[in-house]
């Protein structure tokens, strides 16, 4: 079996120089913004763009990939099969850890793009929306910021740390796009951002007010865990030793809008879309995708399934799941055929007997995620006199995961589990306290979530 590099793969071609950075070597950048990235460099005339991904939270996850000189392969899988496909975009890969290249890079002119993936949580918003100032962690970054140090550990006090350093090097502009889950990706970045260049330096604030570009995006590929025997297939497949394949469907979507100051690769040779306004395109995607499969990792495992493929076979999760698209679709400003295709599209997606995508890896940070994927239409379905009873599901799924315990992995975990204690009704009550204030107090809601919830688990 061969080892992989760039000499064992010739192909692949020399690593590019770097023009984008990203924050978050995980599977999911790595099948979907590097996929792009490696596809726009595959165009011929383009001059390719390389990428410097430094690791948002494990540092062990850039060894395999400095070991095969950034190279990796994707194991796509549908119904039908398995391919690989070799990608070759990320030129460098490094413990984010690594404070020196981590500004270094950041500060070099050539580079015109920070991409990150950083989880819903890891932006530190405050409930205003700012940066998360009370959070000891956010609080000490921003005095290691003050005082000139380097080593800060939030991946905003990071990004500021490296604008700092593209500062003081004048390298010109800079689009950053964010590459998670969260309404308005782009303004909510900017606000925590600012909000925290303005509690470090006056002068640094004014810098990003007038250099950096805050792009919006839509992203979606499903990627679930790679296992060993991935690996087995990968190196059956391709011939190669590859310690680090990525698994994901052949879908992919990207929707972008905003400035790219300093340029940007040829992502539309991907099939990314700009456009002036992602709003529709996130909230279709959030609420019709990841509501659903938020409702599925909550409810689904009460009916002894581990896997989006399972539950989604399982007449009743299907029906929940229908039930919630329903409401969701109601307050999508889209026409009716598109959303309806959209929910083939997803079923087909969900259904896929090749993607092993566990419930237990969406359940993670229920309470950053719900507000984003369930909540606004809740909320919607409410003003309108309305009991949706999918949106009920995924919140009454939600406080029997909290309930039982066992597999709650959340920055809010322990004061959310120590809330959902004791009878029903009440730990509902609390739960939706928790989540956001006034639900608490809707009474029709309680009751609802927390029947729900006895039947779920009797
Ligand atoms: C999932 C997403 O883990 C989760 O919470 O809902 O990662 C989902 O697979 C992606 O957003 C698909 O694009």
């Amino acid at each position: 079996m061969n080892e992989l590099n760039r000499r064992s793969a010739p192909g692949a071609g020399p690593a590019a120089p770097i023009r984008t950075v990203h924050l978050g070597l995980g599977a999911f950048f790595r099948a979907h913004q590097a996929w792009y990235t490696h596809v726009a460099n595959s165009g011929g005339d383009a001059e390719p763009a390389g990428i410097a991904a430094f690791t948002g939270r494990r540092p062990d996850a850039a060894l395999p990939l400095q070991a095969q000189d950034g190279l990796y392969h994707l194991l796509v899988r549908d119904a039908g099969g398995d391919r690989t496909e070799l990608i070759a975009s990320i030129s460098a890969a490094y413990d984010g850890a690594d404070a020196e290249a981590w500004r270094r890079t950041l500060a070099d002119p050539l580079v015109g793009t920070l991409t990150l993936t950083v989880t819903e949580a890891g932006y530190r918003r405050g409930p205003d929306g700012g940066p998360d100032l009370d959070n000891p962690a956010v609080a000490s970054d921003v005095e290691r910021l003050r005082a000139g140090h380097t080593d800060v550990t939030t991946a905003p006090g990071r990004i500021l740390s490296a604008l700092a350093a593209r500062q003081a090097a004048d390298a010109g502009p800079l689009a950053i796009v964010p590459c998670d889950n969260l309404v308005d990706n782009g303004p909510t970045l900017a606000r925590v951002l600012n909000g925290l260049a303005a509690a470090v330096d006056d002068g640094l604030a004014q810098w990003l007010a007038g250099q950096v570009s805050f792009v919006s995006t839509t992203i979606d590929r499903i990627t679930p865990a790679t296992t060993p025997e991935d690996r087995e297939v990968v190196a059956k497949l391709s011939g190669f030793a590859d310690a680090a394949p990525v698994v994901t469907e052949p879908f992919s979507e990207w929707v972008l809008a905003g400035d790219f100051p300093a340029g940007r690769p040829a992502w539309e040779r991907g099939g990314a879309r700009f456009v002036p306004d992602v709003s529709v395109f996130e909230q279709r995607k959030v609420w019709l995708l990841n509501g659903a499969h938020s409702l599925l990792a909550y409810a689904g495992p009460t009916r002894g399934h581990a896997t989006v493929a399972e539950a989604i076979n399982d007449p009743v999760c299907r029906g929940w799941v229908e039930t919630w698209w329903n409401e969701a679709v109601r307050h999508l400003p889209l026409p009716p055929d598109d959303t309806t295709r959209y929910r083939e599209d997803l079923l087909e997606r969900f259904t896929n007997p090749r993607i092993r995508h566990n419930l237990a890896q969406i359940a993670m940070d229920g309470s950053q995620k719900l507000p984003i994927r369930v909540l606004p239409v809740l909320t919607r379905e409410r003003a309108d006199g309305r009991l949706p009873e999918g949106g009920v599901h995924a919140l009454a799924g939600w406080l029997a995961h909290l309930r039982d315990g066992t597999a709650v992995r959340d920055p809010r975990g322990e004061e959310l589990t120590n809330a959902v204690s004791g009878p029903v009704p009440e730990a509902a009550r609390r739960m939706l306290r928790a989540l956001d204030a006034p639900l608490a107090d809707d009474h029709d809601l309680v009751e609802a979530v927390a029947a729900t919830c006895r039947g779920l688990v009797p």
